[in-house]
């Protein structure tokens, strides 16, 4: 990787400062003494200079208030300085010497105004420094005369090494780029038609999914220069140092062309105009309409250079960005899905020692919602579980436990709980768990169950989804309701009771008996969506209705669920006394447990 600019480290502290200050006034004494010299003054007692006017040898004098500027008769130049003397006068008119009075001038005044004036200058130019040095913005631009300069990295063609291989899943937005690679390629292709090059591409996703690495493997296969910067870089304290860089880092693109540059964080510049709170935001105005000018602008100065800019926040972008000529083609870069899961973590398993039981579709499967940052980081705390137990290969036992962390965070070990305690735990798991395993057909497949605390929680049920599910049915809907009430109910059921512990597991069921009312037309009040958030109100009667509709779903599926763990009271004591006693169960011993036939795997497509 080259850097497009020196950055000049900053070096130096107040004592630089001094010698400055002192450089400057010994240049003004030297100077100051030079053009008396150069003019050649001679300077005189007050005694001496009556002397002379009284032997007649003075032609003229000026006064200027205690200073006096003379030419003797031999056109020599003194100067000297008197006393209040009214008797001079006389002896000057006596002589006939030419006297003229001056006001006083400023001149000494003014010369110290300047030296101050320049003081200041010197000292506002350190402060910016230090500002620019501790604001750091990775790196910072060393000086104030810099500042105008773009601060993006520069990747060369032979130093990218990514191409669209290393980069796994985001098939779709792969797909989408491989267009822009050809017009990169072969423009006259697309001219030849008519068609325009496309200019800007925006890749959409969350953070960690990425884009960065989609946006550099485009360079790399296209084989042209990279300038990668980020949005945040633009802006500084100063108006229009953001436009100056949009500017120089356009420039610098077109010299290299064909190339490709990078935002990411677009939205930091690219907020719709007129959002920002309060000052400052001027220049990032400054900066978006620099950005978009010089997107108009090279659409009709040749050379193809693509930019392509990332956010997670389309929806905060001004209008004018995703205008025709500019960002007119998005490209989604979503969460992985199962089978992206599965690739993503064979590219991160390369670089580690896996224990070959270690089943990466498995790990794929029990990690929905992990980005790909995410899984690269599950696969790297394993290694570092494993290297702790100075073990040869990284388990699946490792990477199980690299999960449970990253979801639920740091088992808890110092926790002192009491028998009773762990008894309320071991059975609000274990009625979660005997649900799902009673509704097979509607339900994910069990995965484990513990009453180990992790992160605040006393206790998790963690199931597995086969495979990626695009349907959801009502009934499954209607078995996750019940999984999530299974909890409680059987610490009703075995204790008569109920603690406060269960708030998220009701907090869940809600949510999913909400949606089926409001969002699904999965309830009495028929196929109607009630969603003020999507412009589709609701009157104050419809509101109780669907109240009551949401409360009727859930005390129903209670009932049930109650019935249910009522009818298989055996299977709940046995599950939750193996719990008590071994703390974690995992699916394969509690189909043995509880004599069930263990899931057969659906067959992935
Ligand atoms: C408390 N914690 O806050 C105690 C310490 C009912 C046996 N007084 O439903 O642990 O009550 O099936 C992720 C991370 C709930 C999810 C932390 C859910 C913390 C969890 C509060 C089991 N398992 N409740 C459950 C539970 C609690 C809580 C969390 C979480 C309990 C219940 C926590
Ligand atoms: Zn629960």
């Amino acid at each position: 990787m080259k850097k497009l600019k020196q950055k000049s480290p900053i070096q130096g502290g107040p004592r630089n400062l001094v010698v400055a200050v002192l450089v400057i006034v010994g240049c003004l004494f030297v100077l100051t003494k030079l053009t008396d010299y150069t003019r050649q003054v001679q300077t005189l007692s007050y005694s001496s200079f009556l002397k002379r006017v009284n032997a007649g040898d003075v032609k003229s004098v000026h006064i200027t208030g205690q200073h006096v500027e003379g030419i003797f008769k031999n056109n020599e130049r003194f100067e000297t300085v008197i006393v209040n003397n009214p008797s001079l006068w006389e002896s000057l008119s006596q002589h006939n010497v030419d006297a003229s009075v001056g006001t006083p001038s400023n001149v000494w005044y003014l010369s110290f105004i300047g030296a101050l004036f320049l003081m200041l200058l010197l000292i506002a130019w350190y402060t910016i420094r230090q500002i620019k040095a501790a604001g750091g913005s990775g790196g910072g631009s060393g000086n104030l005369f810099s500042m105008g300069k773009s601060k993006a990295k520069l990747f060369m063609p032979s130093s990218i090494k990514v191409n669209f291989e290393h980069v796994a899943g985001a098939a779709e937005a792969k797909e989408e780029l491989h267009d822009v690679i050809d017009f990169l390629k072969n423009p006259a292709k697309y001219q030849r038609l008519g068609a325009k090059i496309p200019r800007g591409i925006l890749l959409v996703g969350e953070p960690g999914n990425g884009k960065t690495l989609l946006a550099k493997a485009v360079a790399g296969e296209a084989n042209c220069p990279f300038f990668s910067i980020s949005g945040s870089d633009f802006i500084e304290v100063f108006v229009g140092v953001g436009a100056a860089r949009v500017r120089d880092l356009f420039a610098q693109a077109r010299k290299n062309a064909p190339s490709i540059i990078f935002i990411d964080e677009i939205d930091a510049v690219g907020r719709h105009r007129g959002s920002g709170l309060g000052g400052g935001h001027d220049e990032r105005e400054q900066t978006l309409n620099q950005l978009l000018t010089e997107m108009d602008g090279f659409q009709t100065t040749g050379g193809s250079v693509i930019v392509i800019a990332a956010t997670n926040r389309p929806d905060v972008l001004d209008k004018a960005l995703l205008r025709p000529g500019r960002f007119d083609r998005t490209v989604f870069v979503p969460f992985p899905d199962l089978i992206s899961r599965e690739q993503i973590l064979q590219v991160h398993a390369k670089d580690i020692k896996l224990d070959p039981n270690v089943d990466l579709q498995r790990v794929a499967r029990g990690t929905t919602g992990f980005s790909g940052a995410d899984l690269g980081n599950l696969l790297n705390e394993a290694a570092i579980i494993a290297s702790k137990k100075n073990q040869e290969l990284v388990t699946m036992h490792d990477i199980d436990l690299a999960r449970d962390k990253a979801m639920l965070g740091k088992e808890n070990k110092t926790m002192r709980q009491t028998p009773e305690d762990l008894k309320i735990t071991a059975f609000h798991e274990a009625g979660h768990a005997l649900i799902r395993l009673l509704k097979p057909n509607e339900s994910d497949p069990l995965y484990k169950v513990t009453i180990v605390p992790r992160g605040g929680a006393l206790g998790v049920t963690h199931w597995m989804p086969e495979r990626e599910k695009y349907h959801q049915t009502k009934d499954e809907l209607i078995a996750l309701i019940m999984a999530a009430l299974g909890g409680r109910a059987a610490e009703e059921l075995v204790f008569n009771n109920m603690t406060t512990g269960a708030a998220s597991d009701f907090q869940s069921a809600t949510k999913i008996a909400h949606a089926m009312v409001c969002d699904y037309g999965m309830s009495d009040l028929g196929p109607v969506v009630y969603n003020p958030n999507k412009k589709l109100e609701f009157s104050a009667k419809t509101g109780a209705l669907i109240d009551e509709e949401i409360r009727r779903i859930l005390t129903t599926n209670y009932e049930k669920v109650m019935d249910l763990l009522r009818k298989n009271r055996d299977k709940l004591d046995l599950l939750a006394n193996k719990l008590l006693e071994k703390e974690t169960l995992y699916a394969s011993e509690i189909y043995e447990l509880l004599g069930l036939e263990p899931r057969i795997s659906h067959q992935l497509a």
